[in-house]
């Protein structure tokens, strides 16, 4: 994401020399290999040019209200999806190969501040040139045909995929492809042109017209402009005594904070009002956090080093190209002045998804979900049965109305329940969809747990874990670790929904398991405290309850459950049988078997209708996996 909003984009610059004059407009394309495609030239109305061409224009007052039109578009709205417009600048241009004259345009959807403002237009080949050529009755020249079959006149759509070149002098029959740096060689060498690489990335204006935020330490004077305030008066403090209209800063209503005196001339001159945007902090004071008592430096560098850089970052998304992108800059300037060892801030980031609900709404407008209710799939208003009109899965917003107080559901099913269903119901990284049924399904799966946990509370406090198990009890057993082994491993990955259900299916083993020996009796007893332990910073409070019930000691005084290998070496394995490598057959071996014993046993049975030759050549064995059998 960072990538993509930084924008680099490699391209050529490419001349146009004025019919009419010795200057050149120069374009940023990165398409070259369309050059020979151009029909005409577009530009920015903010571009320099444009006050000559109004001097020079004869319809200028139809020329400047358009140029004002698209000015205040501009200012207004950053989504470059409005109807494409344009207005001819009475220019002509000369094609820098073919020696044509094209026409000038300003076109509103051309931008000041990318490239050179300038921009080739190749209709034939780009859509939104292909759109303002068939509204101002431009011509459309085809220069790249698609290999297997010619593009049919006059075009529907601009064709953009690759092809092969044509009307293109001594570059036809070249691949677009290659067109791409041919043609910009071509103009290079002829003098007409260079390589320019360009940022989507825009200019962060950091100050703000906020009370919050850290002051620019900036005095404004008549006489001497702007100047930086003296050292001995800084850090400038913001005033506390403030009062807040709602309407500008109130830094701006406080003489007694802006009224100053030059620190060049000491005549009477203004103090910036303006504080700096809030990620200008974020984007480093989590390191004074690593050193808050520092007094002469915001932080040492070796506190900073031990602690920093941050693990894991858990944020929304849109942190992951403003803020992240802000810190990691901070970052590489800190560390090049020699104020950090690292050039990276954090290790590792997740981005949380939404939480997501179904709105509800009738003719007056949405509906709270408890003004609701379900019969039959449809939904209608408590108040008076009404029907309901159910609307798609999106974020909870209060305008919306699709939000539920967590209060109530605590007050109805408990804050272990609630935590529970959050966590259960999607990967951090998703969004999550709430569902009353889902929620149900994890209180029932707590009463499950309290029920079976209460019912065994003797034999939970009576049987330590087993050494060794055999028999009837080992499924349990091995399942009681794997579930131990498979929660840490999801936990570590913030994996909790998966840790969760395997929780769960250890439930339902458990469930299975009717003791009879005291072996059996050892096995179940682990298993429930597993699950009480595996659970805990999930279901903190009911977990916490059942382990005093059970005699356990406190959990959060107690270490994660401890992992018994021995629990998870299989007597049998399955190893699958392939002919030729196609899958024919599966068997079962004792888990130490060997790899004569595996062929021996492939041996003595008949492949023969799978085989060329009707006798096996050669048996390959992938121990625990597989066997191939050739011939
Ligand atoms: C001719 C051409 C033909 C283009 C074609 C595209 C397709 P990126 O990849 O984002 O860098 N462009 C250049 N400057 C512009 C500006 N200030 N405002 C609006 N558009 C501008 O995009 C580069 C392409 O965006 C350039 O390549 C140019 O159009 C356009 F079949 O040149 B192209
Ligand atoms: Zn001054």
């Amino acid at each position: 994401m960072q990538r993509n909003w930084i924008g680099r984009s490699e391209g050529t610059y490419i001349d146009f020399k004025f019919a009419d004059s010795d200057e050149t407009a120069t374009v940023f394309t990165t398409r070259p290999d369309t050059l020979m495609g151009v029909t005409f030239v577009s530009m920015a109305v903010e571009h320099e040019f444009t006050a000559k061409f109004l001097e020079d224009a004869p319809n200028r007052a139809e020329m400047q209200a358009f140029i004002d039109e698209v000015k205040r578009l501009h200012l207004e709205t950053r989504d470059e999806n409005y109807e494409k417009k344009g207005f001819f600048t009475g220019k002509y241009l000369i094609h820098p190969l073919t020696g044509e004259k094209v026409p000038l345009y300003f076109a509103n959807f051309v931008l000041a501040g990318y490239g050179t403002g300038i921009v080739m237009a190749v209709p034939a080949h780009d859509q939104r040139d292909f759109d303002f050529a068939k509204k101002y009755g431009l011509p459309v020249k085809i220069v790249i045909q698609p290999e297997d079959k010619a593009l049919e006149e006059p075009l529907a759509e601009a064709y953009t995929e690759p092809g092969v070149l044509v009307n293109s002098g001594i570059f036809d029959g070249t691949k677009s492809t290659d067109a791409k740096k041919k043609i910009s060689d071509y103009v290079i060498k002829e003098g007409k042109g260079r390589i320019g690489i360009n940022y989507r990335l825009r200019d962060w204006g950091i100050s703000r017209q906020r009370y919050w935020g850290t002051p620019i330490p900036m005095i404004n004077c008549p006489k001497c402009g702007t100047v930086p305030e003296k050292i001995e008066n800084l850090p400038v403090r913001l005033p506390e005594n403030v009062e807040f209209t709602g309407v500008t800063s109130p830094l701006k209503d406080m003489p007694e904070f802006y009224e100053t005196t030059c620190p060049c001339c000491g005549g009477k001159a203004t103090r910036e009002t303006d504080t700096m945007d809030t990620f200008v902090e974020s984007s480093w004071y989590h390191m004074r956090y690593c050193d808050p008592k520092s007094s002469d430096v915001p932080f040492s560098r070796k506190e900073v080093d031990h602690a920093m850089p941050v693990d894991q970052y858990i944020g929304g998304v849109e942190h992951a190209v403003m803020h992240l992108l802000y810190t990691r800059f901070f970052t590489k300037i800190l560390a090049d002045l020699g104020y950090v060892g690292f050039r990276e801030p954090v290790k590792n980031l997740l981005t949380q998804g939404m939480v997501c609900m179904e709105s509800y709404s009738n003719d007056s407008g949405y509906l709270y979900p408890d003004e609701v209710y379900k019969k039959d799939g449809k939904y209608f208003t408590i108040s008076d049965d009404s029907p309901v009109n159910v609307g798609r899965v999106e974020k909870m917003s209060k305008s919306k109305k699709n939000v539920v107080d967590p209060l109530v559901l605590i007050d109805k099913y408990g804050a272990d329940t609630a935590r529970l269903f959050v966590l259960f119901a999607a990967p951090p990284e998703k969004d999550l969809e709430w569902s009353e049924e889902g929620v149900e399904g994890c209180s029932r799966f707590l009463t499950r747990i309290w029920n079976i946990v209460t019912a065994n509370e003797e034999i939970i406090r009576n049987f330590a874990d087993p050494e060794n198990v055999e028999g009837n009890g080992k499924e349990l057993w091995a399942k009681t670790h794997e579930t131990i082994k498979k929660v840490g491993d999801e936990i570590e990955r913030f994996h909790f929904n998966t840790a969760i259900s395997a929780i769960m299916e250890l439930v339902n083993a458990a469930y299975k398991l009717k003791p009879e020996t005291d072996i059996e009796k050892a096995v179940l007893a682990q298993a429930l405290r597993s699950i009480i332990l595996l659970l805990n910073p999930f279901a903190p409070h009911i977990t916490e309850e059942l382990a005093e019930i059970c005699g356990m000691k406190e959990i959060a005084e107690t270490p994660f459950p401890k992992l018994d290998e021995k629990a998870l070496v299989k007597d049998e394995i399955l190893v699958v049988v392939q002919v030729n490598g196609k899958l024919r057959d599966k068997m079962n071996f004792p888990a130490n078997v060997t790899a004569a014993e595996v062929e021996a046993a492939v041996r003595a049975k008949d492949y023969s209708k799978f085989l060329k030759s009707g006798e096996i050549k050669k048996v390959v064995y992938i121990p625990g996996k597989l066997v191939n059998v050739v011939g």
